[in-house]
C-alpha cells in the first residue's frame, strides 16, 4: 500500500509513525504544501485532541477515512466528513483499563494529597512537624458523570474501595445497580467525589459549572479525565481559589497544552498532562487499532471500529 498517501495531523508515538511509514506515504500537516500531494492524500491520522474541520477537509478533496488514535473524536467534524463521504474511526475499549487506573490514581492523589506529601518530604518540611491529615477514600461517595465503557471500568475499581457509586448519563442504565441522577448538579449534591468521563464537544460543553461546584460543596473533590471542554474552567479555578470545593485532580484542560498560571499555582489541585491512556502497552494497542482501521478501509474490508455515526 506504499502508493497510498496519508496525512498525519498530530503528534503520534514513534512506533505508530514507523508502522505508518512502512505501509503508506506519510505527509506531515505542518509541512505539506505541494498542491499535487494535497490531492493525493486519501487518509488522515490524528489523536484524540486533533481538530479536523470542513475547512481542513476542503484542502484534501480525496480523503476517504479519518483514523483517530484515541476513543474521543470531539475535535473531528463528523458531519463535515460524512457530507464528503469520509468515514471516521476510533480506538474504543483498548484504553479503558489505563484511563480507569489513572482516574483512581487521581482520586487517591486528591484525597490523600500524595503529590503534596512528596513535596513535603523533599522540602524537608517534615522536620517542622507532621503532614496534615487528609480525606479517606475507602467507603466515600463517588459520583460518575458518564457511565460508558470507561465510566464502568472506573466503577468496578471504585467498588474494590467500597465506594458508594452513583452516576449521571444521558439515560439511566437498567442493567447497572447504581443510583441514577438526572443531572451533574443533582449528582454533585449527593457525593464526596465527582468524576467526569463523558465525551467532549457541544453536547457536554461547560456542563460542570459554578452551580455544580456549589452543589459539590467545600468538602467535595472534582476529578476530570474526560475533556477540558466539559468544565467551565474559570468557574473551576474560582471554586478552587475560594475553597468552594476542597480540591481537584485534572488530566485534561480547555486549551491544552496551555494550562493557566492561576491553576498551576494552586496547591489544592493535582495536575497530569492528558496522560490517562499513556502506557506503552495501551498506546501500542491503540496504534494497532488505528492501523487496523486504516488497512481495513484500503483493503475494502469491514472496519474494526468506525465511530457510531459512521456505522452502516
Ligand atoms: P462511551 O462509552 O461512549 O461513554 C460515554 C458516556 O458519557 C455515556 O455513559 C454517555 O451517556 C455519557 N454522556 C454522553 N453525553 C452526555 C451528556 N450530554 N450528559 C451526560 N452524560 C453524557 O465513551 P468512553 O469510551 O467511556 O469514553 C468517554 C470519553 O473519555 C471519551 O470520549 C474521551 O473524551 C474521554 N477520554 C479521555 C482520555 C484521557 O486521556 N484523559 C482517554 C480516553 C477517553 P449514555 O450512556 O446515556 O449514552
Ligand atoms: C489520548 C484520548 O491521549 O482516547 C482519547 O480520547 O484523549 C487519549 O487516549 C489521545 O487520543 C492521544 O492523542
Amino acid at each position: 500500500m506504499d502508493s497510498i498517501d496519508i496525512l498525519r495531523v498530530s503528534n503520534l508515538p514513534p512506533f505508530l509513525i514507523s508502522d505508518l511509514q512502512a505501509a503508506y506515504m506519510v505527509h506531515d500537516n505542518a509541512h505539506i504544501t505541494d498542491p499535487d500531494a494535497l490531492k493525493r492524500v486519501r487518509g488522515i491520522v490524528g489523536g484524540g485532541e486533533s481538530k479536523v474541520d470542513g475547512k481542513l477537509l476542503s484542502l484534501f478533496p480525496n480523503v476517504e477515512i479519518i483514523s483517530v488514535f484515541g476513543v474521543g473524536y470531539d475535535g473531528i467534524d463528523v458531519q463535515a466528513a460524512k457530507d464528503r463521504g469520509i468515514v471516521v474511526t476510533h480506538t474504543p475499549d483498548v484504553l479503558n483499563d489505563d484511563v480507569a487506573d489513572l482516574a483512581l490514581g487521581l482520586l487517591l492523589s486528591v484525597a490523600r494529597h500524595i503529590p503534596q506529601a512528596d513535596r513535603f518530604v523533599r522540602n524537608n518540611d517534615w522536620l517542622d512537624g507532621p503532614f496534615p491529615l487528609t480525606k479517606k477514600l475507602t467507603g466515600a461517595r463517588l459520583g460518575i458523570v458518564g457511565l460508558g465503557r470507561i465510566g464502568q471500568a472506573i466503577a468496578k475499581r471504585a467498588q474494590a474501595f467500597d465506594m458508594k457509586i452513583s452516576y449521571t448519563a444521558r439515560s439511566a442504565k437498567a442493567d447497572l445497580p447504581y443510583p441514577y441522577y438526572p443531572s451533574a448538579k443533582a449528582l454533585a449534591a449527593e457525593v464526596d467525589f465527582l468524576l467526569a468521563i463523558t465525551p467532549g464537544g457541544d453536547g457536554t460543553r461547560g456542563m460542570i459549572n459554578a452551580e455544580v461546584f456549589e452543589a459539590l460543596g467545600p468538602k467535595g473533590y472534582f476529578v476530570n479525565v474526560a475533556r477540558g471542554s466539559v468544565v467551565d474552567q474559570p468557574a473551576l479555578i474560582d471554586a478552587l481559589k475560594h475553597k468552594r470545593i476542597a480540591g481537584a485532580g485534572l488530566d485534561v484542560y480547555l486549551d491544552e497544552p496551555r494550562v493557566p498560571a492561576e491553576l498551576r499555582a494552586l496547591q489544592n489541585v493535582v495536575l497530569t498532562p492528558h496522560m490517562a491512556s499513556g502506557t506503552l502497552e495501551t498506546r501500542r494497542a491503540m496504534a494497532d487499532r488505528a492501523l487496523a482501521n486504516l488497512n481495513a478501509h484500503f483493503k475494502g474490508l469491514p472496519l474494526p471500529s468506525a465511530v457510531p455515526e459512521c456505522r452502516t
